[in-house]
């Protein structure tokens, strides 16, 4: 027997690495069987982590409890190798099984190698992240993992430096957790990844990325790619220099057992230990089954390429190591190979059984209603015998739960109405149907927002309360007085952004504060919308509570794709598992010009349901929702009016105490011809008018929605239409933007179309962005005469005797 040298000595116990060899064989079992599901139509699609085996089992040999994952959809060895998965969820997660409890990371909701672990408990309570490993959850969209790594390393940092931390030992311990990310060759051209490396470097966190270099993205090779083909080699000028802070930069290939092992271990040590961002890129990384089964390989890879893929597949390769290191016998490895094959094929059958056997069972219950059912009236209809659809349904050799459904739903509409025995059968069917379809609707539809009891929409309001001698005050410093007190509050609470730390924000409504509570608890940041949003969804993630400041509403157009596809979704894609209480200040609505004015509040909407959006008249309201937010535990939006900073309020007595709930609006005035909805900037617009119409003998009832989602909870502007029975939706969006949202509310989900006598109208800001000047701006957005004209004309039309 050779000694055992290549590696120090913990690492060259026998069992280990033959368990590794079987990690690493079950897993690429696990992949060859997955697509050969996909392509016999069992599942729906597959995507591999075949070729990476390797690298992820070294990798996971650092990952200790309390780190963090933040990677992409190749990482099931590395998932495996944590005792975080298995070969059955494998399969859950490939057939899409919908069961939480054998499918908890995901519900069936994504493709499958989309991985969570839950941060909170099913009460909505902080799990202790200290006594597991976590994993953030992947998304499907390229390089979109990359910003959240950066904010959960960044936790790491304000863990250990910031020492009034140091007590939070279920989230950190004193900050000695690396974030580990990995992401394609191919997606290192996106812009997230060279925005996360640049910021991971300015802000010395401990982030390890590791670069998975198979040559490809999907079909297109490194050439098309990367610069010099070399991502390692274009990253040079970021490495840390002395007195020059920057990253690490670490080579391997994707083959070398021993090699990976060596360089994780000094890699993330130094990570650890010293808080600097490292990047390993792994090269000579294959992939034997090709990118997914959405197509084969052959059709862009060389004969040559495929054939350096097979003579470099890691698994051979190791393989080759163990028996020339002595450690076992050809034999003994063919033996640990088949077992391995053996436990995958076993999951297979397991886990189509258990995806199967609950959708057979709920169609056997729907054929037994049909074959044991008294009517046999009107056997042949229009669309096909009741008796041939049940045949057809049991027919399907693997069902799925659309296949009952759609076989209900046109029983049901053939089943005759006049025959007296016909009434058992259709109460039946509808027992059946309702039973079956709302569990199935509930396994997709639940878990959108937190439905426990840490909801925002639970948090007990609480109102400003002013008395005799509240001082008028320019709104900026309701804003700051508010952070003074939460930042006293919250030792958790952290806001970053451009221009918060130093100056306090563009606006000042932090003026001071750095000096107060430190750099380390507002700070600024470069200019990186995505990744102050990543950084605010890692924190968050991370029991954190950041406010993550985007300078004006016009740049979170920067950060809307991580809005949208990650933070948005964080709780909806881990059934509930996962929550990042992310809130997001930004400022919008009306200030100068096409790129400082906007109020794109339907692109909003429309983009980020999973998250809340809170856009506030006013300074006071703002505030007060920042202090309802913290009290509860969900991702949102509060967009400040950008014209209200230097506007007077009453400072209330209670200032970061009070608190306004989301989802009420306020009636700010009380009419009885018509009622406008708006909210934000076009409230004071909007009063104004009011007042003008006053004068000509209109009484309008003003309602400032407040909150857009969740939008009206307890039908107020429904009361108001059924007493004025006339609505205008006001807003500076686009024509068709919020407004119609706002009126689709009202009609569809409050009934308000019953109520109305005049047809409904919406006045918005023009198609075209808003102009320069303030001509521009009057012209380019509504104004309180167009306010006024237009309520009048409504008035006018309705009774023409009187105006
Ligand atoms: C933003 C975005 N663009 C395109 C895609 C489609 N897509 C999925 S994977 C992929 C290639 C990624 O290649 P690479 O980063 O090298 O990872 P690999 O699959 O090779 O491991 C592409 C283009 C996507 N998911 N997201
Ligand atoms: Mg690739």
């Amino acid at each position: 027997m050779k000694k055992h040298s290549t590696l120090p000595e913990q690492y060259m116990k026998k069992e280990k690495i033959l368990a590794d060899f079987r990690l690493a064989n079950l897993s690429r079992n696990l992949s060859i069987i997955g697509r050969r599901e996909v392509l016999s139509g069992k599942a729906k699609f597959g995507i591999f982590g075949d070729g990476k085996e390797i690298v992820q089992i070294a990798m996971a040999k650092q990952f200790r409890d309390g780190d963090w994952r933040s990677g992409y959809y190749r990482d099931q060895t590395w998932m495996m190798a944590m005792d975080l998965y298995d070969s059955l969820e494998f399969f859950h997660q490939l057939y899409g099984n919908t069961d939480r409890r054998i499918n908890p990371g995901s519900g069936g909701r994504v493709f499958n190698n989309h991985f969570s672990v839950p941060n909170i408990n099913s009460d909505g309570t902080w799990l202790d992240l200290m006594k597991q490993k976590n994993s953030s959850a992947d998304i499907s969209p390229t390089a979109g993992q990359m910003p959240r790594l950066l904010g959960l390393a960044y936790a790491s940092k304000l863990f250990r430096q910031n020492k009034e931390l140091h007590g939070f030992t279920t989230l950190s311990n004193k900050g000695n957790e690396v974030a580990f990310g990995s992401i394609g060759d191919a997606s290192t051209s996106e812009g997230h990844f060279w925005e996360t490396m640049n910021a991971a470097g300015v802000l010395q966190v401990p982030a390890a990325i590791s670069v998975y270099d198979d040559g490809y993205g999907i079909s297109v090779p490194k050439v098309y790619q990367t610069t010099k083909g070399s991502i390692s080699d274009i990253l040079k000028g970021f490495e840390a220099e002395p007195g020059r802070p920057g990253i690490l930069i670490f080579r391997g290939k994707g083959w070398d057992y021993p090699g990976l092992i060596k360089l994780y271990e000094e890699g993330i040590s130094v990570c650890r230990k010293d808080h600097i961002p490292v990047l390993f890129h792994i090269d000579e990384v294959t992939q034997p089954l090709g990118h997914s089964t959405s197509g084969s390989h052959e059709r862009y890879k060389s004969e040559e390429r495929l054939k350096w893929e097979e003579e470099f597949d890691p698994i051979k390769k190791m393989r080759v190591w163990i028996i020339n290191e002595g450690i076992a016998s050809a034999e003994e490895l063919d033996g640990i190979a088949a077992d391995a094959e053996a436990e995958a094929k076993e999951s297979r059958r397991k886990g189509w059984e258990m995806f199967q056997n609950p959708i057979k069972v709920e169609r056997d219950a729907l054929v037994r209603i049909i074959n044991e059912r008294s009517c046999r009236c009107q056997e042949e209809s229009r669309e096909s015998s009741v008796d041939k659809i049940a045949e057809d349904l049991m027919r399907i050799i693997a069902p799925i739960r659309k296949d009952n459904f759609m076989a209900a739903r046109k029983i049901l509409r053939n089943i005759c109405e006049t025959c007296s025995k016909s009434g058992n059968l259709m109460e039946e069917l509808h027992g059946w149907l309702k039973r079956n379809y709302a569990d199935a609707s509930s396994s997709y539809d639940r878990f959108l927002y937190n439905e426990t009891s840490t909801s925002a929409l639970n948090v007990k309001p609480i109102a400003p309360v002013y008395s005799e001698n509240s001082p008028e005050v320019p709104g900026r410093q309701i804003l700051r007085d508010n952070y003074d007190k939460l930042f006293s509050k919250y030792p958790l609470l952290v806001t970053f952004g451009e221009d918060t730390g130093k100056i306090g924000g563009v606006n000042q409504s932090l003026e001071g504060l750095q000096k107060k509570y430190g750099e380390l608890r507002i700070t600024d940041t470069g200019i990186r919308e995505a990744t102050i949003l990543g950084q605010g969804i890692g924190l968050a993630l991370r029991g954190m509570r950041p406010i993550a400041e985007i300078q004006y509403l016009d740049y979170l157009m920067y950060a809307l794709q991580l809005l949208s596809d990650d933070l948005a979704t964080t709780h909806y894609r881990t059934v509930g598992r996962m929550i990042a209480p992310l809130i997001i200040s930004t400022r919008g609505h009306r200030l100068e010009g096409i790129w400082h004015s906007g109020s794109p509040m339907s692109m909003l909407i429309n983009s980020v349901r999973g998250i809340y959006v809170c856009a506030p008249r006013d300074m006071t309201q703002a505030a007060g929702f920042y202090n309802t937010l913290l009290e509860g535990n969900d991702p949102a939006i509060v967009i400040e009016p950008l014209n209200g900073y230097r506007l007077k309020e009453r400072m209330p007595d209670n200032i970061g105490e009070f608190r306004i709930p989301l989802g009420i609006p306020e009636v700010m005035n009380v009419g009885s011809d018509l009622t406008i909805v708006t909210y934000g900037s076009t409230v004071r617009i909007a009063a104004e008018a009011v007042k003008q119409l006053e004068l000509h003998d209109i009484s309008v009832e003003l309602i400032d929605v407040q909150t857009l989602i969740p939008f009206d909870s307890h039908g107020i502007i429904l009361d108001s239409i059924r007493k004025t029975n006339r609505a205008l939706f006001l807003d500076e969006d686009l024509p068709g933007g919020t407004t119609a949202f706002m009126l689709q509310e009202l009609l569809e989900k409050q009934g308000g179309w019953n109520y109305l006598d005049s047809p409904p109208k919406t006045l918005t800001a023009k198609e075209h962005r808003p102009a320069y000047t303030t001509d521009g701006d009057y012209l380019s957005k509504p104004n309180a005469e167009d306010v006024f004209d237009t309520v009048y004309a409504m008035m006018k039309e309705a009774v023409p005797a009187k105006y």
